[in-house]
């Protein structure tokens, strides 16, 4: 990837084309990693996210190096909080809780991590996220202690999405969270899609390739997923199921 990730992700969406990321929890790490990263290879993800509103340990620090030396995709940070930033990785999604009145995830966090992202040299993407009501209390639910949107009020996530991308923020992430019941309904990504006009990352309890394919049609540019593959039979199905599907649309 010669261009910037922001350029790339620009890029992807001006073109319709449309992408995968995988997503490695720092305290779940497949094993053996070396054949896991090979298969999210031949899937075609774009770039690695790593990250989890909660991490129990400082693995982290270790584990990006490590994949690192098994990969050229880019690794890209999903912090959950400040230990989550990390100078080995290629790039963070700088997230913003927008759809949520916690003033420490809209910019508080972010005041204390900036002068380390600074000095870490990683590529910033400047995120808008959106926590969705997907059917279950998710670990981001309760961290954050934010009230997601309703699933049946697209007009809320549209709304607050358009608002992000007025204020600057440069990509956009709707999140049923980690594990969610449901993915965030089809109705409201289109809305959200419709009135934007920077990447749409869609996550959150995809769980197939028919839900990933189901996602792009909606209008997301890059979709997400990470619990699906910690259980080794259904993650196996999932990246078998992918590499059947013909990724730019
Ligand atoms: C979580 O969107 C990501 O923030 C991925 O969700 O783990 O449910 O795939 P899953």
């Amino acid at each position: 990837m010669p261009q910037t990730l922001q350029a790339h992700f620009d890029a992807l969406k001006q073109s319709g084309k449309k992408g995968l990321l995988v997503l490695i929890d720092p305290d779940k790490i497949p094993n053996p990693l070396e054949g896991f990263i090979r298969r999210v290879e031949a899937v075609g993800s774009l770039a690695i996210l790593v990250g989890g509103s909660l991490t129990l340990d400082e693995e982290i620090r270790q584990l990006i190096p490590r994949i690192k030396e098994l990969t050229d995709l880019p690794v890209i940070l999903f912090p959950g909080n400040v230990n989550q930033v990390v100078s080995a990785a290629d790039g963070i999604l700088l997230l913003s809780l927008i759809s949520g009145r916690n003033p420490d995830l809209l910019i508080g966090r972010h005041v204390e991590a900036a002068p380390l992202i600074k000095a870490s040299g990683l590529q910033v993407l400047p995120t808008g996220y959106l926590l969705i009501e997907s059917g279950v209390a998710t670990t981001v639910n309760y961290i954050s202690q934010t009230i997601p949107i309703p699933r049946q009020k697209s007009e809320i996530a549209m709304c607050t999405a358009l608002a992000g991308e007025q204020l600057g923020l440069r990509m956009m992430y709707l999140d049923g969270g980690s594990g969610a019941r449901y993915p965030v309904p089809a109705e409201m990504i289109s809305s959200v899609a419709e009135a934007l006009s920077i990447p749409l990352i869609v996550g959150g309890g995809i769980r197939s390739a028919e839900a990933v394919q189901s996602a792009w049609r909606a209008g997301a540019d890059l979709v997400v997923v990470g619990t699906v593959l910690e259980d080794p039979r259904l993650g196996e199905d999932f990246l078998t199921e992918m590499t059947h599907v013909k990724i730019n649309l």
